[in-house]
């Protein structure tokens, strides 16, 4: 597979700032290229410092690959390497430097809620897919306010929290708007989904995602987890409602042709491969 592509999206998002382009054989550091000459870029939103971002480098001297105070730091990539005290992206080149939308230096944390269903008929008999002759599956999906692509509704991990914790917490937010809801319909639906989202899942994903915000020295990883409501009769009952940053939230039929943000459409194929269903 070619190296990261929408890490190297020509126009980095939310500025007029323009990647410095990089070719498929000068993505990898290993290659000696002395006429790479990325631009920096950090947004001016992360400089003002709030609290999910880190100070610039110069005066700031965090821990790189450990756990650093509340910050995981580490990558599930391996050891990442510094450069003039700045962390590498461990997949290569990406044509900016600094930290552009992202608050951390190095590996930035989300996680990647992907709750699905079967599809079903008028009287609740599973929909075969007329070519792949496999049962639908459809996962709850979220457009995304910032760019309007259709996206998993993951969320970054908060300083100290618990991957679990996130899963759950980012689905009800985006999915099911309990930042706006009022108390005692926030602990009714945290009721109704705690029992799905208690239960394992099936870890899909755990690594590097292919996010257009990354940069040489700040990329996002995610650990992508499959909450499967068998019967249909559990978060399938609730009724959607985008919140926080997600503009629009439905369910979507898992199929290869639908785009999805980032790397995401690669975590759909594991969850569908895994299942038998259609891809
Ligand atoms: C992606 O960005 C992750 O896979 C996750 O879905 C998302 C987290 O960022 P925000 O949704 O908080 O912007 O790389
Ligand atoms: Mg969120
Ligand atoms: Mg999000």
């Amino acid at each position: 597979a070619a190296p990261h592509t929408k890490s190297r999206c020509p126009q980095y998002p939310g500025s007029k700032v323009e990647r410095f382009p990089v070719p498929d054989d000068k993505v990898n550091w290993s290659q000696n290229w002395p006429q790479y000459n990325p631009v920096s870029h950090t947004d001016p939103a992360v400089l003002k410092m709030p609290e999910w971002a880190d100070p610039d480098i110069g005066s700031f001297h965090p821990q790189f690959n450990a756990v650093d105070g509340c910050v995981d730091r580490t990558s599930f990539e391996g050891s990442y390497k510094i450069e003039n005290g700045m962390p590498l992206n461990p997949l290569g080149r990406t044509g900016v430097t600094g930290r552009g939308l992202l608050g951390r230096w190095g590996p930035n944390h989300a996680a990647d809620p992907i709750v699905t269903r079967w599809k079903v008929d008028a009287k609740g008999a599973k929909m075969n897919h007329a070519v792949s002759k496999r049962p639908i599956l459809q996962f709850v999906s979220i457009k995304r306010k910032d760019c309007g692509e259709w996206a998993i509704p993951g969320g970054m991990v908060d300083a100290g929290e618990q991957v679990s914790l996130t899963l759950q917490r980012e689905f009800s937010e985006e999915a099911l708007n309990s930042l706006d809801a009022p108390a005692t319909e926030r602990a009714k639906t945290h009721e109704r989904i705690t029992k799905l989202f208690k239960s394992s899942g099936f870890q899909v994903f755990k690594g590097y995602v292919d996010d257009p915000r990354n940069t040489d020295n700040a990329w996002m990883e995610t650990v992508a987890v499959n909450f499967h409501d068998e019967s249909g009769n559990s978060v399938s009952e609730l009724p959607l409602q985008a919140g926080d940053d997600a503009g629009q939230v439905k369910w979507v039929d898992v199929d290869s042709s639908f785009p999805l943000y980032a790397s995401h459409s690669h975590f759909l194929e594991v969850v569908a491969k895994e299942r038998k269903a259609h891809w």
